[in-house]
């Protein structure tokens, strides 16, 4: 059985559960209504010294860092890394490593100045200097998935998660957007997945 611990509301938990959902795995949820900044597991600090979330137990195996632990249940409970040549898992990794680091760097001011931060504590300055970054970088997603449907080799997969779980967030801030057409296409078809509808729709806080 796999244990999944963290909150429903965490965007690096959301990759974890709509992974699980996807690959029709059963899992054994802990602290999906928890609070942010608090695990209340008895002895988290054990299975992660960080205390942060997501963690897994996969059988015995604890496994932490959201984007390995996407990976490891891909290879692990999918075909995707037989059937998938090593160029396009690098594509996969990169754009998986493109959303924890240099998305993720002016999402968080923009999502917590705006959403965590209430009105007369938020730091505008920061906040609008991160908006314009961020939809940048979606300029450049948007620039990747012309004529795609799915992140890689038009098939949806870990990626298309990981991406996802981000321009749920992004798509759902109070802040004005570019023109995105083909990040709001491939957007569209991924929202639509009963994986993202029960376990991302409707967490944005
Ligand atoms: N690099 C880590 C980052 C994990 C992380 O920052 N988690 C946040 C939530 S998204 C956290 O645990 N914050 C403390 C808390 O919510 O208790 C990963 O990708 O899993």
């Amino acid at each position: 059985m796999i244990e999944l611990y963290g909150r429903k509301t965490s965007i690096n938990v959301q990759k974890v559960s709509w992974s699980l959902c996807e690959l029709n795995l059963d899992f054994k949820w802990h602290e999906e209504n928890g609070k942010i900044g608090h695990v209340n597991v008895k002895n988290y600090e054990q299975i992660n010294p960080q205390l942060i979330v997501p963690t897994i137990n996969d059988n015995g195996v604890i496994i932490s860092q959201s984007n390995s632990i996407v990976r490891h249940l891909f290879r692990k409970h999918s075909d995707f890394y037989k059937m998938t040549n090593s160029d396009d898992v690098a594509i996969a990794d990169q754009w998986m490593e493109f959303q924890s680091t240099d998305l993720q760097i002016n999402m968080t001011p923009v999502f917590w100045g705006l959403i965590r931060t209430s009105p007369e504590d938020r730091d505008h300055n920061l906040i609008n200097k991160n908006i314009d970054l961020l939809n940048n970088k979606f300029l450049i997603l948007n620039n990747f998935l012309e004529g795609r449907q799915f992140l890689i080799n038009n098939t949806f997969g870990m990626a298309d998660i990981v991406l996802g779980v981000a321009s749920y967030r992004y798509n759902s801030l109070p802040i004005k957007r570019p023109e995105l057409s083909h990040f709001q296409n491939w957007y569209k078809s991924i929202k639509s997945r009963n994986c993202f509808i029960k376990n991302i729709e409707g967490t944005f806080s």
